[in-house]
This record gives C-alpha cells, structure tokens and sequence, in this order.
C-alpha cells in the first residue's frame, strides 16, 4: 500500500480551553511528519496552512466560545480535506483543536456519500466530545465535535457537510475515553454512541477493544482517524491542553495503531489538540509522529 499523503495544516486554538494547539502543524513538521512518511514509501505533500480568524479569546455566548470563528475554521477545514479526497489522496489534518474534526468529518462523510462508500470513525480521545451549549462546563467547542456531527449543535456548524446529522452516531468507535461531564455522560448512553473507555481497556486489553472496534468493515468501507493526542497518558504525552491520567500507555497505543494499519482501509486522519506551549522538547510530537508511522504500516519485522 502506498497511499498519496495531502498534510493540510489548521494552526487555530478556536476551540480550546488553552491557547497554543494553533502551534501544532508546526511541531509536527518539525518532528518530521513528511520526510518520516516518505522513509514508509508513503507519496506525501504538504499543502502548508489553511489561515482563519485569529483568537479572539472571549467568554462564551448562549454557551459557546468564538462560534463564528469556529464555524469559519470548520468550513475551511471541510473544502479543504474534501479536496483531498475527491483526487484520490489521503488528507492528514494537523490541528489545531478537535473542534476542527467537525470540518473534517463531515468533508469525510460527504465523498462516501458520493463515491457510495460506508464510513467508520474511530474516535481516539480521553473525552468523548459530546457536549452541547446547555451541557457544556466551558463553552469550549473541542468538547462538542461529536454531537454536533451528530446533529446536535448550532445550525451554521452542523450544517456545514450539507446534510443533517453529517453521520449516523453508529459508524463511531470511541477509544480511550476517561473523562466524560454528568450531563455529556447520559446523552452519550441516549444517542447509543458505542464506548470502548479506559476501564473496557483495562479489563479487555487493547488486543480485544480493537478487534471489536475494526469489526465488520469490508472492502466498501472508508476508515476515518480522529486521534486526539490527549488519548495517550500524559506520562508520555505531557503536549495537551487537556491531560487526564491514566490513558493507554506506549505499547497499547502503538498496538492500536497497527491494527488499525492491519486492516488497510485507513482513508482520513485527523492529528489535534497537540499543544507545543505545554509540551516538553517537542516530546509529544515525536511520539504522535512515531505513532501515526505506525497506523501507516511501519512494522518492527518485514512482512508480506
Ligand atoms: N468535557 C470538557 C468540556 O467540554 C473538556 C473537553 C476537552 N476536549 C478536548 N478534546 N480536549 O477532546 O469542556
Ligand atoms: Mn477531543
Ligand atoms: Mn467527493
Ligand atoms: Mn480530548
């Protein structure tokens, strides 16, 4: 396999709870996504940056921060992954915050529509971003890509893949989840979002969660990563806004990768929330890096 790699940079913090995500497609350049890639036999080229509203850094409205911004982000974001997609190649989003996987999805979900493909999302994260202006603590987007994928959030960003919901809430696998808001707790349970969380993990390992996670995709079916980095524990990825101890460690992470890699029908990825202000000697950067070699097929021994 040797996919045609389109890096789409999405420097903005609009979403966050922290500011310094907006340096993220940087560190991630600087940590050498491209040329690592390409060592993989992977094509790659790097369209450089997308350039939106600056941070405005404002207190919520009706319970969002920066919605006009963030609807401007988002809608960037969707033409530019969409694309990627519609010349056949396999756009890599550098967030950014994961407010920005509202964009990305639903450019995502909008070309299976029109190739006739099904659509699978996991969601790797220690949150599961299912938040909507009445249930959210902070006002803070990141918290809400989920729903309003789901049709669950304010018109101009829920609309913005030209069909409402933009996803059906089966197609998502949610990894790694550990912190979820009372409110945000019982409409992730109603819209029967499917949760692999820590304590699945714990109990079940990686191996298992992963195996029922990549369940029943065949040939047809596009498969999209959202990799929030905060999903790893913040021992080895300290760079997030937004830390929750205790997440996969290095090996359940990489393993989750390859078998992801394993399946071959890897279409999309999203990279977010990666904060170089909080980070320590681009440490999380190399290691989103080196994990996301490993989810393009980069095996410890040759294979077949
Ligand atoms: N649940 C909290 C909120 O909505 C924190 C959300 C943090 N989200 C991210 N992305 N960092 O997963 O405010
Ligand atoms: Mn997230
Ligand atoms: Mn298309
Ligand atoms: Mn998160």
């Amino acid at each position: 396999m040797h996919p045609l790699v389109s890096l789409i940079g999405a420097p903005t913090d609009i979403g966050a709870g922290a500011r310094g995500a907006s340096m993220g497609p940087e560190a991630l350049r600087v940590a050498n996504i491209g040329a690592i890639l390409e060592s993989h036999g992977v094509n790659v080229v790097d369209r450089g940056n997308l350039s939106g509203p600056a941070n405005p850094w404002q207190p919520p409205v009706d319970g969002y921060r920066h919605l006009p911004e963030v609807v401007a982000w988002n809608r960037l974001v969707h033409e530019a992954v969409h694309a990627e997609l519609a010349l056949g190649r396999l756009p890599i989003l550098l967030g950014g915050d994961h407010c920005l996987g509202l964009g990305s999805i639903s450019a995502v979900a909008r070309h299976c529509r029109e190739a006739g493909k099904k659509l699978r999302v996991l969601w790797l994260d220690a949150h599961a971003d299912f938040n909507t202006n009445e249930l959210t603590p902070s006002g803070n987007i990141h918290g809400m890509p989920v729903a309003c994928l789901c049709g669950h959030g304010p018109r101009e960003l829920i609309e913005i893949g030209g069909q409402v919901p933009a996803i059906n809430p089966k197609w998502i696998r949610q990894i790694g989840i550990r912190s979820v808001d009372p409110g945000e707790k019982k409409f992730v349970h109603q819209a029967g979002l499917e949760v692999f969380d820590m304590r699945y993990i714990d109990e079940m390992g990686m191996r298992h969660t992963m195996e029922l996670a990549l369940a029943t995709l065949d040939a047809n079916t596009h498969l999209h990563v959202s990799f929030d980095v905060d999903f790893l524990d913040p021992e080895i990825a300290p760079g997030v806004g937004t830390t929750v101890p205790g997440g996969p460690t290095y090996r359940e992470a990489q393993l989750c990768m390859e078998m992801i890699a394993d399946t071959g029908r890897l279409g999309s990825l999203d990279v977010v929330e990666l904060n170089p202000a909080l980070d320590l000697r681009n440490k999380t950067a190399e290691l989103a890096v080196d994990l996301i070699e490993s989810l393009f097929g980069k095996s410890t021994l040759m294979r077949a």
